[in-house]
């Protein structure tokens, strides 16, 4: 990492991380810069510590490992392990939420209720479960048992891959790249790429393939799923973004992680007359709560709970001296939250078994009552909030107003007219020429790269070459705090064909899919673009593209390889850590579109990454013999 590159384009950001440097405070950018030079070995992938033997580096002195891997295997495994480290991640919090609903149904947990019963009954069809007058607790129970032994299933195929078109799925069965159960795969990796096993550098990365499928449309797709029948689906709401909306005179509570379990239940409790009342005799006007990261985008998306911020801004949202209690769930909690959190007043709760934090108080969420749990944390954010140091209190300003809550669902109800749930608007614009196509913007944030800005440059270099930009998680914090979530956004910076679309329905030229987890609501927007005729038989066929253009989290590396598995250009920046062979290097990025018609890019300058993309959906369109772009590119600048 340069030593002087800029840390954000985000001025709140860049506001708190000055009080840091002056406070003599650690944060992640200072951390990152103490770690250079990085291990060049580690970042091509070309160190091996599985076995004992080892650790083993490929150099040009020693071109295998003691076993005799070559990079090639070796760069295969590590990169194999990373899918299953993120298919693990996602398919686990699935598990969680369809555990959830099975435990609501059978009367073992309180305070849920099936908020959606219309969707579990489409569930329930799509499982071949009888639903006629049959109690929607019933059904619950049946579906979510059967959601669960797709786990565990040894052989066959997991149900709601046969919501694919049919070409992609025969492509998968012909390949072998059919996930035969969900934990199944991801074990098999493990097991694959352990000593002496796998020692094929295809081999290990078909069977990456597989695992990545079996998140993308098994365990990632069941978490989205069950947590709109839990929970609710989200309709299109209103909100803001960024540090602005931590409040001096309210307790602040911050919610960080992924499970909308704990975050849902939390929005209750806030709300409870007592408590706030209990607020009140503390001294502070009321209880502020705030997201961070994908937890933040499940409440965000279904109940208008602001964001707080991005990966990036977890430990600078306690640098505010403002949060006095941050609760969190499971993945993308740094462990520094608790120290930074020393040096404030903050209270920093654990609440999954899965993921204690030395120095951080646990409180069991998952074996108590969930309700009256929540309130206990409240209670104690209550308690925090007597002990703010007035001093040490900086809240930055700046905050956006954004529109979140779009599904596969609902988002087309809009491009259909309020009572036609159809895709056939979007085709025809894409077929018209109105629209290029749509691209997917996802993902992390990263230290080594300047925060939030290749999401924004992208966004807007996609948005002014007429490219409808789908976002979930870090992604679409990183444009909401940017203002490129709302309606308005279309007419500052959409291609004159985007602009008419967005404005004649009122939709932003963004749209905000959710958490990490809801890029599977992206998968089934493909699927209904298909079956609405006109743009080719297969996911392949699409003139779409997607990035992750600042990941660090493995979860990234399952979302990508499914994207690419089922058809799609996806551009990760940075590169994977595959540099060290050039055989597997080449398999990703080149021969694997003969195989599924997508490929990966790594490229690194914004502009570059967009223009990648643009260019694959010209090609689907040459392809696809659609009508020339109805309008010239928009001749704005998309520099932050
Ligand atoms: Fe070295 Fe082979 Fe052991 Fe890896 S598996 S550490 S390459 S001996
Ligand atoms: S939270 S996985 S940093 S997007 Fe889903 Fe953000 Fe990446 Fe975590």
């Amino acid at each position: 990492m340069a030593e002087d590159i800029r840390k954000s384009i985000d001025p709140a950001s860049m506001e708190l991380i000055e009080l840091a440097e002056q406070g003599n405070l650690e944060i992640i950018w200072d951390r990152k810069k103490k770690m250079q030079p990085q291990c060049g070995f580690g970042i091509s992938g070309i160190c091996c510590r599985i076995c004992t033997m080892g650790p083993c580096r490929i150099t040009k002195k020693a071109e295998k490992g003691v076993c005799g891997a070559t990079a090639d295997v070796i760069v295969a495994r590590n990169f194999a392990r990373m899918v299953a480290g993120g298919a693990a991640a996602h398919s686990d919090h699935g598990r969680d939420i369809v555990n959830t609903v099975l435990h609501l149904a059978q009367g073992r947990t309180s305070g849920f209720e099936i908020r959606d019963p219309e969707k579990l009954k489409k569930l329930a069809n799509e499982y071949d479960i009888e639903t006629k007058g049959r109690d929607i607790i019933e059904i619950a129970e049946e579906v979510a048992g059967r959601a669960l032994g797709e786990f565990g299933q040894q052989e066959g195929e997991l149900r709601l891959m046969q919501r694919a078109p049919e070409n992609t799925k025969e492509m998968w069965r012909d390949q072998e790249f059919m996930p035969r159960g969900i934990d199944r795969e991801i074990v098999e990796i493990m097991h694959r790429t352990s000593i002496g096993v796998d020692n094929d550098y295809r081999n290990i990365i078909r069977q990456s393939i597989r695992a990545s499928l079996s998140d993308g449309w098994g365990g990632s797709m069941i978490a989205t799923d069950f947590s709109d029948v839990l929970f609710g689906s989200p309709k299109p709401i209103r909100s803001k973004a960024n540090i602005g909306v931590l409040k001096e005179d309210e307790v602040n509570i911050i919610v960080h992680g992924h499970d909308p379990t704990l975050s849902d239940m939390i929005v209750r409790a806030v709300r409870d007359p007592e408590l706030r009342k209990q607020a009140e005799e503390a001294g502070a006007k009321g209880i502020n709560l705030g997201g961070i990261c994908c937890t933040a985008n499940e409440i965000l998306m279904r109940h208008g709970i602001p964001v707080v911020g991005n990966f990036l801004q977890q430990e600078l949202a306690i640098v505010t001296g403002v949060t006095d209690l941050m609760v969190v769930d499971v993945q993308c909690i740094i462990p520094a939250v608790v120290d930074i959190a020393k040096c404030f007043h903050t209270e920093v709760i654990t609440t999954s078994p899965k993921a204690k934090f030395t120095g951080a108080t646990f409180i069991d969420y998952e074996h108590g009552d969930p309700l009256e749990t929540t309130k206990e944390i409240v209670k104690k954010a209550i308690e925090s909030f007597k002990n703010r140091e007035k001093k040490k209190v900086h809240i930055p300003k700046e905050t956006q107003t954004l529109v979140a809550g779009f599904t596969a669902e609902n988002a087309f109800h809009f491009l259909g007219g309020r009572y036609r749930a159809t895709y056939r608007p979007l085709n025809n614009a894409i077929i018209e020429g109105r629209l290029r196509g749509a691209a997917a913007v996802v993902g992390c944030n990263n230290p080594g790269m300047t925060h939030d800005y290749n999401h924004v440059v992208i966004a807007r270099e996609l948005l002014r070459h007429d490219v409808l930009v789908v976002e979930t998680g870090c992604s679409a914090i990183a444009c909401a705090k940017q203002g490129l979530l709302t309606p308005e956004a279309a007419m500052e910076y959409a291609g004159e064909g985007l602009r008419e679309v967005c404005e004649a329905v009122g939709l932003p030229p963004i749209l905000h899919m959710g958490s990490c987890v809801d890029n599977s609501r992206v998968l089934i927007t493909l699927c209904n673009m298909v079956k609405e005729g006109g743009l080719g038989d297969s996911i392949s066929e699409l003139p779409v593209a997607g990035c992750a253009p600042e990941w660090m989290s493995e979860k990234a590396v399952s979302i990508g390889l499914y994207f690419v598995a089922t058809g799609v250009y996806v551009d990760m920046s940075p590169s994977f850590p595959i540099g060290g062979s050039e055989n597997v290097m080449k398999f990703l990025t080149d021969e694997i579109e003969s195989v599924t018609g997508g490929k990966f890019a790594f490229k690194m300058d914004p502009i570059a990454i967009a223009r990648g993309m643009i260019e694959h959906i010209d090609k689907k369109r040459e392809a696809l013999k659609l009508r020339p772009m109805m309008y010239p590119v928009r001749d704005i600048a998309v520099e932050v």
